[in-house]
């Protein structure tokens, strides 16, 4: 299958992610990337094409336009205020506060981050505006007639919410993506998320529709980031009920577990006969993983995509976390060698 990919994603270098009350280098590295690069071109599994450029309206689709224009100065204002560090939220409107983005930077980062760790820098905007180009522009070879494609994002999107940034991700590739299939044509498409982490913007964005399922596995909240959301009892609501999918799983959780509730997401997703799936591919269930704590090995990782192809539909992969720079690229190639074997 073909890769798209830009080197636009090296725009994104922060220096500082807050993590066990330090200030260290962010696992969502440079780096991640270009292992990731690395590995789809040792393995020859196709072409490596640069992605086009599909401006903001589909953004607009998933995402609010003031949480889109505060992404877009961010940086600017910050420091614009004389601030010496790297953009970060140190205050949010918590329980009963008002819900209303105030007008100075400081605040304003607050309002609209779900998270502390995800700090915003020079080129975090324009690396973010790269990615969703990988999505979208692999989503159009999906589209297109191509029966599956690797949108090889960076900065990952799933925890961007329709006004929330965090989580190391800007703006939900996925979803968006998600969304252009439909808009192109698609009248129902699946999302699988199988990052280790809850991918809880997508199921924001689509909680209360009917016209895309959303399936997640991911460590169990009670335990893991994003830990407000990702329960089993979130199931959509509205006309959305019954078309979002929580898999929790407990810390320790092997690949013979995991692939139990693989198999149950892919049977709903089989029933709900989409045009399209998209596979928010995150490899941060290996054993190994840093911050994780799932206990997938590399070669599960190719029965994983064997799966996916299990039921037959035009694919999307959209890059999502991994933070063993080592072993990232050859994990996330076994799924797409898998699927395609
Ligand atoms: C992004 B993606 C770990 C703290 C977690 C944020 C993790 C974001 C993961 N103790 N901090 O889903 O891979
Ligand atoms: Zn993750």
């Amino acid at each position: 299958m073909k890769t798209v990919y830009s080197e636009k994603h090296k725009l994104r270098n922060a220096k500082t992610e807050l993590y066990g009350g330090e200030l260290v280098e962010p696992f969502e590295r440079p780096s991640r990337a270009e292992s990731i690069l690395q590995a789809v071109q040792l393995a020859d599994l196709g072409p490596i094409e640069k992605p086009l450029e599909h401006g903001l309206e589909p953004v607009l689709k998933v995402h609010d336009a003031d949480f889109v224009d505060f992404l877009q100065s961010a940086w600017n204002d910050w420091q614009a205020a004389g601030f010496a560090g790297e953009a970060m939220a140190t205050n949010w409107p918590a329980r009963r506060m008002q819900q209303k983005p105030p007008c100075f930077i400081e605040g304003r980062i607050g309002y609209y981050a779900l998270a502390a760790e995800t700090s915003i820098t020079a080129g975090t905007w324009e690396a973010a505006l790269a990615s969703k180009n990988v999505g979208l522009t692999a989503a159009s070879l999906v589209a297109g007639g191509e029966p599956a494609a690797f949108a090889l994002c960076r900065p990952p999107g799933h925890h961007a919410a329709r006004d929330m940034f965090g989580g190391y991700c800007f703006l939900n590739n996925a979803a968006i993506s998600a969304q252009y299939f439909r808009d192109m044509g698609s009248d129902r498409v699946a999302v699988l998320d199988i990052d280790f982490h809850h991918g809880n913007g997508t199921q924001d964005i689509f909680y209360a529709r009917d016209d895309v399922l959303f399936c997640s596995l991911h460590g169990d909240p009670e335990e893991a980031f994003p830990n407000f959301l990702g329960y089993a009892d979130e199931k959509g609501r509205g006309v959305g009920a019954g078309f979002n999918v929580n898999y929790p799983l407990a810390p320790g959780t092997l690949f013979g577990e995991w692939r139990v509730a693989l198999a149950d997401a892919l049977a709903r997703i089989h029933s709900f006969a989409p045009e399209a799936v998209v596979v928010s591919l995150g490899v941060d269930t290996f054993e190994n993983d840093p911050i994780s704590f799932f206990k997938l090995k590399t070669d599960d990782y190719f029965t994983t995509g064997q799966l996916i192809a299990g039921v037959g539909l035009p694919t999307l992969f959209v890059m999502e976390g991994g933070y063993d720079i080592d072993e990232v690229g050859v994990n996330t190639v076994n799924v797409l060698a898998g699927f395609e074997n």
